[in-house]
């Protein structure tokens, strides 16, 4: 193998190794690391929670005295600053690495470059840009958040062959099978929170948490709820189950508030959107969630927001479950949006993704 292979070949583990922190890292990044010396693995390591060691942390204590000499291959610039871990930089330094590949640079401002400087100013060697676009894929919200301030937003709907999501009287459980609810388990896991509406909660009174016994050790995802005028329930489900609830509102009802509060809620008064007075500013919402250092968010909601969210150009990522029934017509769309006056106007998704789930089709598009 030339050296770029095997680069890539030690790196492409690494990235196995960070996937493992998949529904665990939030909010921090997944993150792997490989200690190589020769053609040998000395050591290995991922970020499994926040708070805990980071990957090249867990990857240096495997390797013990093995250390030195070696090549780090990390999924990620190492960090060079106090977190809430003391930096890697220096734990690299110390233990004697001789060179350092990383696949991308850290968007963090707290890092940005600089973990890659300090390396450099001691003497090892370093390389950047091996699997970078996998990398960036595994963090994709992680990333949004630090040069954007937004979280990345990816809707899921599940729909009939026509392209329906509900009855007209709202009827809308189980359309898709299992193995399609077990695959939105695990979008949920790895989301860092479910938007949903007001509406869908009236409707169906959603518990939007994760619950399939594979995903026990999974870190349960905050939920949010769009409720322009504090509509929410108080005894709405999803308000008992860990993870918590955040209401985003534009109300200013003090009881309304106080009751949703006394039954665990976060209640966030954002600014109201400037072309419907009645209803949240979306982009407002995200900026407040990123705040909260959410990365990834996964929309769960009905036509209203999905529609809402389409018009305002803020749908990163769309999956679509589609069953292989009929529902007609007179049954409910996926967007609720003002009919067009000519086909240019037309938002539009580039294809990513097709496969079989079950006895479903899932389609992955994301934003063109
Ligand atoms: C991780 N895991 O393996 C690496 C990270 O304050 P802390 O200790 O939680 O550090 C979080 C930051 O450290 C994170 O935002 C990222 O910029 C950097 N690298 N983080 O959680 C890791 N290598
Ligand atoms: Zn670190």
């Amino acid at each position: 193998m030339s050296e770029p292979e095997i680069d890539a070949h030690y790196m492409a583990r690494a990235l196995h190794l960070a996937r493992r922190g998949l529904y665990t890292t939030d909010p921090n990044p997944r993150v792997g690391c490989v200690l190589v010396r020769g053609d040998v693995i000395v050591g290995e390591g991922w970020h499994a929670r926040s708070g805990g060691p980071h990957a090249e942390v867990g990857a240096l204590e495997a390797a013990g005295d093995a250390g030195a000499g070696a090549t780090a291959y990390v999924t990620l610039e190492p960090c060079c600053h106090h977190g809430r871990t003391p930096p890697c930089t220096d734990a690299l330094l110390n233990a004697g690495i001789a060179r350092v590949v990383m696949a991308t640079r850290d968007p963090n401002p707290a890092v940005a470059g600089q973990g890659q400087r300090a390396l450099e100013a001691a003497g090892v060697g370093v390389l950047v840009g091996v699997l970078e676009a996998d990398a960036e894929a595994l963090n994709v919200g992680f990333f949004r958040r630090m040069r954007r301030q937004r979280p990345y937003l990816r809707s899921k709907i599940a729909a009939s062959l026509d392209g329906r999501t509900a009855l007209a009287n709202g009827d809308s459980q189980w359309i898709t099978g299992a193995a399609a609810r077990a695959d939105v388990q695990r979008l949920r896991a790895r989301s860092s929170a479910i938007l949903t509406g007001v509406g869908t909660i009236l409707a169906d009174d959603p518990s939007l948490n994760v619950r399939a016994a594979e995903l026990a050790e999974a870190h349960q995802p905050l939920r949010v709820i769009a409720d322009s005028s504090l509509r929410t329930p108080v005894d709405a489900r999803t308000l008992g189950l860990e993870g918590g609830v955040m209401i985003m509102t534009i109300s200013g009802d003090v009881s309304a508030h106080r009751q949703l509060a006394d039954a665990g809620a976060d209640i966030q008064v954002v600014a109201a959107c400037a072309t419907d007075a009645r209803r949240v500013d979306l982009d407002a919402l995200l900026v407040r969630l990123a705040e909260r250092e959410i990365n990834e968010v996964l929309v769960e909601a009905g036509a209203g927001l999905n529609g809402a969210l389409l018009r305002a150009g803020l749908i990163d990522e769309l999956i679509v479950y589609i069953a292989g029934s009929v529902l007609g017509d007179t049954a409910r769309g996926m967007f609720d949006m003002p009919g067009l006056a000519n086909l240019s106007a037309r938002p539009e998704f580039t294809l990513a993704d097709v496969r079989k789930v079950g006895t479903d089709l899932r389609v992955t598009y994301t934003r063109a």
